[in-house]
């Protein structure tokens, strides 16, 4: 169902992209030492003579988000046949380790960021098309005469973004620890700031409602690009299902279209991503606009509550995210969900002076709880358990805790229990991580927080991180639950975290 006026006002909103070029700083050869990617730096990439299956490798020296172009020319005889060449964009060097030609997985290989191109004349200059994600581009000949080589004359990019730097609040880190975790996890918003905030320059490029709501927690307290997150939200308002639900992401081009794919968790972020909005901006206009959209979003929640008052589970993969572990039962973070946006409509209903309807939401609240401490809380453990089979997960405790689902002190021992519990599902994305800090914040255990931060984002850090991952789970760099690392996401939005619970709790 499209609300053309709230489309319209959301393309108002579009951000201007400011363009840098940049150049690559030095040339590396990739080397991997047992699983750690080192590069190890060669001669300058215009000295490079190349033949048939040689290769040059251009470092830029960060994560960049753009177009590139390179001049190429000849050496030796005069060239008598085209050059055929391989282009690779890679964002972390593990990238050039990987063949694409191996990648059987469920989501599309066109993902993988290589192209071919042939030099019919030299010298020549070639613009990509397509915008890429990377910081380093590998140039390999599949063939070239024998009567002469290729050079790289000449190589830049044209990064895009719509952050603005001069605009970021500045912030000096009371731990030196956390500096790097910041300034990594502040570029990594930098790069998925573009028309919209994008879940990741490499993949999938567009607007996610779960992405969303953690890349404006992270921007209030670094780019403040308020007019962006508002954009966000006019979007999702903006094309919802014919019953009102706001879809889990959105196709940005050729023009706005919600996709088809509808996830309990992420609709309900609208809710809290408003609230979030409000409390930021004390933006009434858009509050009063988009308020009926968000306390919809709790409305439909409802019809998935089973007679026991709890949200019924369900075995449909993506019915609600939560995590990428595709062990992760769902059932007990949905009602944590539930419960966390019931309380959003409370305070949302509040800001518009709707006290009856506020007192309404968090009387659901207390129901909520009710129900969900007797159906899944298990006293014994003191943990909550997740659906017929009963699993315990980091994700169910987290969620529930902030559902307000627990006090304080049942929280900590949640917590502390769930990680006593060796067969305890884990927590496989930066997404569910932060959610985890959160939780442990919200329960005053502020210093395992941060402790958790560094040890998980500084683990990112130790592989090399310039921007943090779409996914990691330490020990298991095959990570993936698209059926192959080739296609997973190293500059992803939901993984800005540091950067928002640094600023925000004074780190
Ligand atoms: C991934 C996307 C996005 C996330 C969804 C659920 O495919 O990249 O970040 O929100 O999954």
């Amino acid at each position: 169902m499209k609300n053309q006026e709230f489309l319209n006002k959301a393309e108002r909103l579009f951000p201007k992209l400011n363009k840098v070029t940049v150049y690559p700083v030095r040339t590396v050869r990739p080397e991997n030492a047992d699983g750690k990617y080192v590069a190890v730096e060669t001669g300058s990439y215009t000295e490079e003579k190349l033949s048939t299956g040689d290769s040059v490798v251009l470092d830029f020296g960060d994560h960049e988000t753009g177009f590139f172009t390179a001049h190429f020319g000849s050496a030796g005889a005069h060239p008598d046949a085209p050059v055929w060449i391989r282009v690779r964009f890679a964002e972390r060097l593990s990238e050039f380790f990987e063949d694409a030609a191996e990648y059987k997985g469920w989501i599309s290989k066109a993902w993988i960021q290589e192209t071919q191109a042939h030099l019919d004349i030299l010298p020549c200059e070639i613009s990509f098309p397509r915008r890429y994600a990377f910081r380093y581009v590998k140039i390999e000949v599949l063939d070239c005469s024998s009567r002469f080589k290729l050079t790289v004359e000449d190589a830049s990019a044209t990064a895009v973004s719509s952050a603005d730097d001069s605009s970021i609040l500045t912030y000096s880190c009371k731990d030196p620890e956390m500096e790097p975790l910041d300034r990594i996890a502040a570029r990594t918003l930098h790069e998925c700031m573009q028309t919209v905030f994008e879940d990741g320059p490499k993949r999938d490029r567009r607007l996610w409602m779960g992405d969303l709501r953690l890349e404006a927690l992270t921007n209030y307290e670094t780019y403040q690009a308020n007019g962006l997150v508002k954009e966000g939200l006019y979007l999702f308002a903006g094309d919802t299902d014919d019953d009102g639900r706001v879809a889990s992401n959105l196709f940005i081009e050729p023009s706005i279209e919600a996709d088809d794919v509808y996830m309990f968790d992420y609709s309900l972020f609208f809710t809290t991503t408003l609230r979030d909005y409000y409390v930021n901006t004390k933006d009434k206009e858009t509050l009063l606009e988009l308020y009926e959209t968000a306390i919809k979003q709790v409305e439909l929640s409802e019809e998935r509550l089973g007679a026991d008052g709890v949200v019924k589970d369900s075995d449909m993969m993506g019915w609600c995210f939560v995590d990428w572990n595709l062990g992760l039962n769902k059932q007990a973070s949905a009602h944590g969900i539930y419960l966390y946006a019931l309380l959003a409509a409370a305070d949302l209903a509040s800001y518009m002076g709707e006290k009856e309807k506020e007192d309404e939401y968090r009387k659901r609240h207390v129901s909520g709880v009710q129900a969900v401490r007797k159906a899944l809380y298990d006293p014994e453990k003191g943990v909550f358990v997740s659906g017929s089979s009963r699993q315990i997960s980091f994700a169910s405790q987290c969620w529930l805790i902030l559902g307000k689902a627990l006090s304080d002190k049942e929280g900590r021992s949640a917590l502390e229990s769930v990680e006593s519990l060796s067969d305890a599902e884990g927590m496989v994305t930066p997404y569910m991580y932060h959610h985890y800090i959160q939780a442990l914040i919200d329960v005053g255990l502020e210093d395992k927080a941060k402790d958790v931060m560094k040890e998980y984002w500084g683990g990112m850090v130790s592989d090399g991180a310039d921007t943090f991952f779409e996914l990691y789970r330490p020990g298991h760099p095959n990570e993936s639950p698209y059926g192959g690392t080739i296609v997973n996401s190293y500059c992803h939005a939901w993984s800005c975290a540091p950067a928002y619970f640094i600023r925000k709790y004074e780190w």
